[in-house]
């Protein structure tokens, strides 16, 4: 239909025959249609009255979408009433409703001719029923609803055309009670063409905030809101109730409280959705679900948390996001420093903490003895072993076990512990370290009794400490008047456990504290013992306390005597020692005994206040430009060893070996470095390395010796495996003997005698090196801390010096038997990779090492009576020369071997259990005699050849008095063994 604005007709304002693409309307979601005039494609069949007014025809709306539409344009005429009737609108639920009314409207001015009849407006009405009332039309029913007008009729182009306006008017309606409802549209002379007409209400469309729904809600047709209940969407749980307020105009307002989804489920598109795998979500919460934390895993949708991996566990209090996790390697670097009868313990942090950081550690204490199959029992501590701060729960790195049995093994078992140590049993590490108790001061008395009284003396007796920890050497007894407060108190000794106590007053109230001593000091005192003196009866002295009175005096005066001696010889000691010449130092306590004048001695540098004194007292000065150093050989603990010349104005360039002392020295290690030298520097013996002089001028501080070719003896030896005679190694020892015996001679106790400190020059001569104090051993890798802090090398140590540090020269005995048993052996390490604590063990338990290989018998019995336990039956140095000058002279002697059948398997021999026969030279063998009850029945009898001895019987023995078992057997089974060596013929030297 061609819609010219000068034709009546056109008031559409496009054309039905436009084919395009149908848009379908998209009405707001709070807007609920009950009509939509444009939904409908066939006839509304809505009423028109009179039939020639409304006209109902097709056409299509500003979006081409097909409509039916309904005109009238009645204006030439008057009188125009026309009234459309729409079909009865069921009212649902709405309150109010809206009508939306799309229409065109021509202006009067528009038509040509038109006749002064023309309107621009007209009526909309509405009638309430119950029921649909069909074609029933009664005009004065329906109640207006307003009087529509266009609000522009046309609207002007650019080209002064006027086109058509589509108006569009909403019109409400108030309350509605009814069920439904007609609208009808009175036309009154106008020109209009009804687009469409749209019926709605308003509500509040379903929706979903915070997880709750809302339903679709109608508003109310007043002001007030309508308060709406959420329900929690599926897998939620209200946090708090949710509400909403519906407004009139649909909208939902002010959302109160929210749901949160359930473990397992997160929020997704307003809904809770399972977590996928390998996520979890373990609370209630808007949280997204999380990836699986390390070492766990999960295989199904919706977890609420991860399973642990093998082997990986969580804790009872872990959260589910912390990663599994497992408990701690073991410890490391279990390090034990025993003091006494306490040990202090150090690890390191394990390597694997298991991922946690709640690491902790627990230390089990067991009681070790080695049961006779050689295996260990052990059973738990006793309860009252002091852990300090405590054995469980540890945070640091370390613990003080404190109050253990001195001289007993222990074994502690460190574990690291975690959180999840106690889900994993079997995983447990932990790192095991033994060890010994040293030595230990005794517990104190606790008993004493009062025996006897008298007016001046009483007598009591005690009980031994509960723990002696040793042998009690005495008891110190002190005591006091008790009025005296201890201001003025006396002090006695006793071997035994009692003792008398005289020269008291009568009738006097005393205390008395006992403590004991052993080779570990004094232990605690014991608590005060109080007693009193009977009271005094006669005034005159009774024969009995002159008695008293009389050895008292006696007694005092022989004190005096020998308080007045010991002080002279005291008096002359330290006067010497002290004094500036070497030669006046002639009397002293070396070696525990009294040494007499006359006999050269070692003066202890330490005896001086000025040390540095002592080096210049015993060390020559040299000249720094008079030494050239060539090369280092060596490393020592203060510096370097370095080889090198030394040429001395009118002297011959003698080769020497340079010890220096590394920069950045203390004044005590300087001391101790020199102290080297002012021992040295006292020797001068051909087997004692000779001390050339010392710089101490100039830096670096050195200490110049005599030149070594072959270095130390144990790693010559071991270059130099099973290439030497019998003699040359007899030699060797030979030197390293006399060498000791000068130093024994001198008083001077070297304490570390061992291979690595003897050094060899290229003539083989062995001469003994490493002087020092207390710090030869500081400085020895092989000493190994026991006693007190100190260290001591075990493996060359005598057990007396090992257990109470009694070092004499019968304990270098015992270093000098280890070390001809490494010389025998070629530089093998004694005990081999045994442990220190297990040498101490088997040791103290009597075994012995066994004979190296090859090793002539006299000498492996020349070790064995250098490990005798008791020292004073360790043979001397001068012996063990002659011993050995014997042997170089009859070096047939050497062909006997030792017992090697048990070597190695059976490691170590048991002395205890297997009498090992002298294999001595036949002088030794003799001299061994001269303590036999037989001796005498020898002496005068000559032996010349081992063949005659040989031939002895047993019988010949008893012809010559020899009637004791044991020797028999024994000057029997020696006779045998030289027989036997005799017929091999003599070694070639
Ligand atoms: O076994 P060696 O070569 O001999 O290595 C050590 C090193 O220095 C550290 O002590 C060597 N050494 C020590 N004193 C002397 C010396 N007087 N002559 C030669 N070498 C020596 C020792």
């Amino acid at each position: 239909m061609d819609c010219n604005p000068r034709s009546l007709l056109c008031i559409l304002p496009l054309l039905l025959s436009c084919a395009v693409p149908v848009i379908s309307v998209i009405y707001p979601p709070n807007e609920v249609n009950l009509l939509d005039s444009k939904a409908s494609q066939g006839e509304l069949g809505w009423i028109s009255y009179p039939s020639h007014g409304w006209e109902e025809i097709s056409g299509v709306d500003e979006h081409y979408t097909p409509i039916r539409t309904f005109q009238v344009c009645n204006v030439m005429e008057y009188s125009q009433n026309n009234w459309l009737r729409t079909n009865w609108i069921p009212r649902q639920s709405a309150q109010k409703i809206y009508v939306e009314l799309k229409f065109t409207l021509r202006d009067c001015n528009s038509i040509p001719l038109v006749l002064g009849t023309c309107k621009e407006t007209f009526n909309l009405l509405y009638l309430e029923t119950d029921d649909d009332q069909g074609s029933r039309f009664q005009e004065h029913q329906f109640s207006k609803i307003d009087t529509i007008a266009a609000d522009e009729s046309f609207t002007q182009t650019d080209l002064g055309d006027r086109i058509l306006k589509l108006n569009t008017e909403v019109r409400e309606v108030g309350h509605m009670t009814k069920k439904g409802f007609y609208l009808a549209f009175q036309d009154v002379g106008a020109c209009v063409a009804l687009v469409s007409v749209r019926v709605y209400f308003k509500k509040c469309p379903y929706t979903v905030r915070n997880l709750a729904s809302f339903p679709d809600t109608v508003p109310m047709d007043s002001q007030s809101l309508v308060e709406v209940k959420g329900s929690c969407v599926n897998h939620s749980k209200e946090e708090e109730p949710p509400r909403m307020y519906c407004s009139t105009e649909g909208e939902w307002l002010v959302p109160i409280g929210k749901c949160l989804c359930n473990p397992g489920y997160e929020e997704r598109s307003s809904t809770c959705q399972m977590c996928r795998a390998g996520f979890y979500k373990s609370t209630l919460g808007n949280a997204e679900c999380s990836k699986c934390p390390p070492h766990s895993f999960s295989h199904h949708e919706g977890s609420l948390h991860c399973g642990c991996e093998k082997n990986y566990f969580r804790a009872e209090g872990d959260p589910a996001s912390m990663a599994c996790t497992r408990p701690p390697s073991a410890p490391r670097n279990v390090i034990s420093s025993i003091n006494e009868t306490s040990v202090i313990l150090e690890w390191s942090w394990p390597e694997d903490a298991g991922g946690r950081r709640d690491v902790t550690f627990t230390v089990l204490c067991k009681r070790c003895r080695s049961s006779n199959g050689g295996s260990q029992r052990c059973e738990p501590c006793r309860s009252n072993v002091r852990f300090l701060p405590r054995a469980t729960g540890l945070h640091n790195t370390t613990v003080t076990v404190g109050d253990l049995l001195a001289h007993t093994n222990y074994t502690f078992e460190i574990e690291a512990q975690n959180g999840v140590s106690s889900l994993a049993p079997k995983m447990r590490q932990y790192a095991a370290v033994t060890i010994t108790t040293n030595q230990a001061a005794p517990s104190p008395v606790t008993v004493i009794r009062k025996e006897k009284t008298s007016r001046n003396s009483v007598s009591l007796s005690w009980q031994e400490p509960e723990r002696p920890n040793g042998i009690i050497l005495d008891y110190e007894i002190k005591y006091y008047e008790k009025e005296e407060q201890e201001t003025s108190y006396t002090i006695l000794r006793a071997r035994g456990c009692n003792v008398t106590l005289s020269g008291l007053k009568p009738n006097t109230a005393y205390l008395l504290q006992i403590r004991a001593r052993t080779a570990a000091g004094y232990g605690a005192t014991s608590p005060s013992f109080q007693f009193e003196t009977s009271p005094d009866s006669a005034f005159s002295i009774s024969s009995e306390s002159s008695q008293v009175v009389l050895i008292a005096i006696s007694s005092a005066v022989a004190i005096i005597l020998l308080t007045v001696l010991l002080y002279v010889l005291i008096g002359r000691f330290c006067c010497h020692s002290k004094s500036k010449h070497p030669d006046e130092k002639r009397l002293h306590f070396g070696n525990g005994h009294l040494r007499l004048p006359g006999i050269r001695t070692y003066v202890d540098p330490h005896t001086y206040e000025d040390p540095s004194q002592a080096v210049h007292e015993f060390a020559k000065e040299l000249d720094a430009s008079c030494i050239a150093i060539d090369k280092v050989v060596g490393a020592g603990e203060f510096g370097e060893v370095c080889s090198g010349r030394l040429k001395l104005p009118s002297k011959k360039e003698i080769c020497v070996a340079i010890k220096t002392l590394k920069g950045g020295y203390t004044d005590k290690q300087r001391r101790d470095f020199l102290a080297e030298a002012s021992i040295m520097g006292q020797f001068d013996h051909p087997n004692i390395i000779r001390l050339e002089g010392v710089v101490t001028r100039s830096k670096p501080v050195m200490i110049v010796t005599e030149y070594m070719e072959n270095g130390s003896l144990d790693s010559f030896l071991r270059k130099h495996d099973a290439q030497f005679t019998g003699i040359q190694l007899v030699g060797m020892l030979r030197g390293i003997a006399s060498g000791m015996k000068y130093l024994s001679d001198m008083g001077y106790v070297h304490r570390d005698l061992a291979a690595r400190n003897i050094l060899v020059n290229s003539n083989l001569v062995c001469k003994v090196s490493d002087f020092g104090l207390s710090r030869v051993l500081e400085d020895d890798p092989e000493a190994a801390y026991t006693t007190r802090g100190g260290k001591i090398p075990i493996r060359w140590t005598a057990p007396e010096a090992i257990a109470y540090r009694k070092f004499t020269s019968a304990s270098d005995a015992w270093s000098y038997g280890i070390v001809l048993w490494e010389v025998m052996s070629y530089g093998e390490r004694p005990y081999w990779e045994m442990s220190n604590q297990d040498v101490i063990k088997a040791v103290d338990e009597g075994y012995r090492l066994p004979p190296p290989m090859d090793c002539p018998a006299t000498l492996y019995q020349l070790m064995l009576d250098c490990w005798q336990k008791e020292r004073n039956n360790r043979p001397k140095f001068e012996q063990i020369v002659s011993i050995l000058d014997k042997l170089i002279r009859n070096p047939g002697s050497l062909k006997i071997t030792a017992n090697t059948t048990s070597r190695p398997a059976n490691l170590l021999l048991d002395r205890s259990s297997s009498e090992v026969p002298s294999m001595g030279t036949m002088g030794d063998w003799m001299d061994g005699m001269r303590t036999l009850p037989c001796k005498e029945a020898f002496s005068g009898v000559s032996y010349s050849s081992c063949d005659t001895l040989a031939k002895t019987s047993t019988e010949d023995l008893k012809k010559v008095g020899v009637s004791i078992v044991g020797p028999q057997k024994k000057i029997v089974s020696s006779l045998k063994a030289l027989d036997s060596h005799t017929k091999n013929g003599p070694v070639p030297v």
